[in-house]
């Protein structure tokens, strides 16, 4: 889950110091709630629920108006003189794990206005990105000794569960691992593009060094990024290149920092839709009409988080 608190105040007269009270009590009572809200989630109760957000915003309110009170005349801060700050408003946006979970690279807006001495608008967006890891195991069926690895490479001295151990991998949609049978990146190999609760007799306790790449576009006959997929890097793609099929594409899992744009006819001319986020349905413009495709990068790496400042009007 993720969540966003906002307090807006309107500063007049009231002075820096007490203003500063204010934000430091906000922050301490935000990480109160927190630490006591966390231990109380459990599988049946994962969230917490909309009356008990509401009771941790009357308490975080309450702490923050105790605070500049202190400094602030307690008639003062209520009556307000026109001139002392008011509390324009207070926002809570939450993004649940279930909506965010499979729906990685798609924008969530969250936007809040508030008619108070003027109008007030707050607004972003929340973007979840791919799990930046693939998982190791020793063992069969995700068990044992276990290493979370981004992209890049691994040779025999950074697998952590051991040289020769590896039995299952799991790997997140759109990524691309190639195991080693040797150490430095050769011998044996196996290229894996999915989940594999055992790699096979091959490779079994044989891996010795790891290339992780991705996360990549992935296009896929059904819509929902489901059916028949393809991997696709940076390049161009013709209609014999199209391994799920010509006229088939209806979903495509474009990462941040990726765009891809499809042709309805072969070779990159016709109606043409450009992508840059999860797409589960084309439209019917171009679904299953697909028979070229352009895939970019749009930047170098992808951020390790992104937040856009809030827009205060
Ligand atoms: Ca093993
Ligand atoms: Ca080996
Ligand atoms: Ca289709
Ligand atoms: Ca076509």
């Amino acid at each position: 889950m993720f969540g966003i608190a906002a307090v807006l105040m309107e500063q007049d007269q009231t002075s820096e110091d007490d203003v500063n009270a204010g934000r430091r009590a906000l922050t301490a009572a935000l990480q109160k709630e927190l630490d006591a809200m966390i231990p109380t989630l459990t599988l049946g109760h994962e969230e917490p629920t909309p009356a008990e957000i509401d009771d941790m915003k009357d308490r975080v309110s309450a702490a923050v108006h105790d605070a500049v009170s202190a400094e602030v005349s307690v008639l003062d801060w209520i009556f307000g003189g026109t001139d002392m700050d008011n509390e324009i408003g207070t926002g809570f946006f939450r993004f649940s794990h279930a909506s965010m979970e499979g729906s990685a690279g798609t924008s969530f807006p969250f936007e809040q206005t508030w008619d108070d001495d003027g109008t007030w608008r707050l607004s972003g967006r929340v973007i979840a990105h791919d799990p930046a890891a693939v998982t190791i195991y020793a063992d069969r069926n995700y068990g044992g000794a276990s290493q979370r690895l981004s992209a890049g490479r691994y040779d025999v001295n950074q697998l952590a569960i051991g040289n020769d151990r590896l039995s299952s991998i799991r790997i997140p949609p759109g990524w691309s691992v190639i195991l080693f049978a040797e150490a430095g990146f050769w011998g044996d190999a196996l290229v894996v593009g999915r989940d594999l609760a055992f790699i096979g007799q091959t490779l079994d306790n044989r891996t010795s060094s790891i290339l992780v790449e991705g996360p990549f576009v992935t296009i896929h006959s059904d819509r929902g990024l489901q059916g028949i997929s393809q991997l696709l890097r940076a390049g161009k793609y013709d209609v014999n290149q199209l391994a799920i099929g010509n006229d088939r594409l209806s979903s495509i899992r474009v990462p941040h920092g990726w765009a891809a744009t499809i042709f309805s006819e072969s070779g990159f001319w016709g109606d043409s839709l450009t992508v840059t986020a999860n797409t589960g349905y084309v439209g019917s413009g171009m679904d299953n009409r697909t028979s070229s495709i352009v895939v970019a990068r749009t930047m170098m790496e992808p951020p390790v988080s992104e937040h856009h400042p809030p827009v205060f009007q």
